[in-house]
């Protein structure tokens, strides 16, 4: 796992690299976070984007001013963590220059949720007005706190008090702001109301358990064009390799970008995100490997533990394939010409149960393949699923490399 053990380079992400590398920030979809003083609005950033960890949480200080932060996935993003009193009045940039909003609420502070509510509904019409492909989603946050009742119960309330309060803003004090839409013709209403209404993702979420994992997993997947495309190889994997389910998780953040959505069901993304967060937690363990070059013959080799070798007892197999891949130029042009052939990817197994087994490939620095299969699928057709998997590989590289 030689390239996992540490952060990325700043600059030198998946997404970015598949793109000639820019010293802006303007080819990263940028994600604006909103919400109530204290909400978690720093938490559920900083927890999975920069791996703080959860034991740090209560001791962020007040955010005083906008904090920009990048993070390589995919799809390069830049998270605009806000302070409370931020207004959009202040923004110096465009709302256009968002794609996303995102919206942190508190949901153990019943006294104050309604007041967070309304803001919400404010802001969100007025950003729909100047951007109407901007996405919404809300972070009903801080929901380990209460009890599983009580919980779901208050979920449903945040939901139901969000629409109605969409549907009762009085559109027309607008109007003079928006001169280009006749905030006065009740059908134009009934058209912004409903595609509102329709539009706002919820997502219960704690930096105490997976949902908020979860919930970025969302947000990311709204942005990815390139979905369908990975989903449907995706899909063709696992069909061909007689597994149950396939997920593509970005690697630093344990975020899933892609599944083939086949029988997948929540509590299985859950599921599966905790393995890969467990797992990974032993990253550090094998943050030393590294290739070595013989000096005789060139030949590559790993140096210490590989994590097949350590999980497994078996032998890491080099990854020969992107030899064709490799240009003659100087100047890498594509994320996969910086990638060495012989490098030590990790995979993993587990049994999870005696019928059930997990398997993990690195994919790329920043990708791993999640699988889940019967164990006698596994023990009797490892080498087709491997096999397979070369196509896979290959095939998100080129998807990748349209973007
Ligand atoms: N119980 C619980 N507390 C949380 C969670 N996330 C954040 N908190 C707590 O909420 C408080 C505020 O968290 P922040 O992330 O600083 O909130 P913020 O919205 O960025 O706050 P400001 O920048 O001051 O507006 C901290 O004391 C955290 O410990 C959560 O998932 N569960
Ligand atoms: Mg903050």
């Amino acid at each position: 796992m030689a390239r996992n053990g540490s952060q990325p380079p700043a600059g030198a992400g998946l997404g970015e690299s598949s793109r000639p590398r820019r010293d802006d920030d303007s080819h990263r979809q940028k994600i604006l976070v909103l919400g109530w003083r204290k909400a978690g609005k720093t938490s559920c950033i900083k927890t999975v984007f920069q791996q703080i960890p959860t034991k740090e949480v209560p001791f962020f200080g007040v955010t005083q001013k906008i904090e920009k932060i990048n993070y390589d996935s995919i799809v390069p993003i830049q998270i605009w963590d806000t302070p409370s009193n931020f207004e959009l009045d202040n923004l110096e940039v465009p709302i256009s220059t968002f794609s996303t909003v995102v919206y942190v609420l508190d949901m153990q502070q019943d006294d104050s949720y309604h007041d967070s509510i309304l803001r919400f509904v404010h802001l969100m019409i007025r950003l729909h007005l100047s951007n109407p492909s901007i996405k919404f989603h809300m972070f009903i946050h801080k929901s380990e706190v209460l009890s599983e009742d009580y919980r779901g119960e208050n979920y449903a309330e945040i939901q139901r008090t969000t629409s109605e309060e969409i549907e009762d803003f009085p559109y027309k004090s607008l109007a003079s702001q928006y001169p280009n839409i006749d905030l006065e013709d009740q059908q134009t209403i009934s058209v912004i109301i409903n595609n509102l209404i329709s539009d706002v993702r919820y997502s219960m979420t704690s930096v105490h358990d997976v949902t908020l994992r979860d919930a970025w997993s969302r947000v990311l997947q709204g942005g990815m064009e390139m979905l369908p495309a990975v989903e449907s190889l995706l899909l063709d994997f696992t069909s061909h390799s007689s597994a149950d389910n396939t997920f593509l998780f970005d690697i630093n953040s344990g975020v899933i970008l892609a599944t083939d959505n086949r029988h997948r069901t929540d509590d299985l993304s859950e599921q599966v995100t905790e393995y890969l967060s467990s797992f990974l937690a032993f990253r550090d363990l094998y943050k030393h490997i590294k290739k070595r070059k013989s000096s005789s013959d060139g030949q590559a080799q790993a140096d210490g533990v590989d994590i097949k070798d350590a999980v497994n007892g078996e032998r890491q197999t080099a990854n020969n394939e992107g030899d064709e891949d490799q240009e003659e130029d100087d100047e890498p042009t594509n994320w996969w010409d910086e990638e060495d052939p012989d490098e030590p990817w990790m995979t993993q197994s587990t049994r999870l149960m005696p019928n059930t087994t997990l398997a993990l490939w690195q994919f790329t620095p920043y990708l791993a393949l999640v699988v889940l299969l019967r164990t006698e699928t596994w023990q009797a057709r490892r080498g087709t699923i491997e096999y397979n998997l070369t196509f896979l590989r290959q095939g998100v590289r080129e998807i990748l490399s349209v973007v």
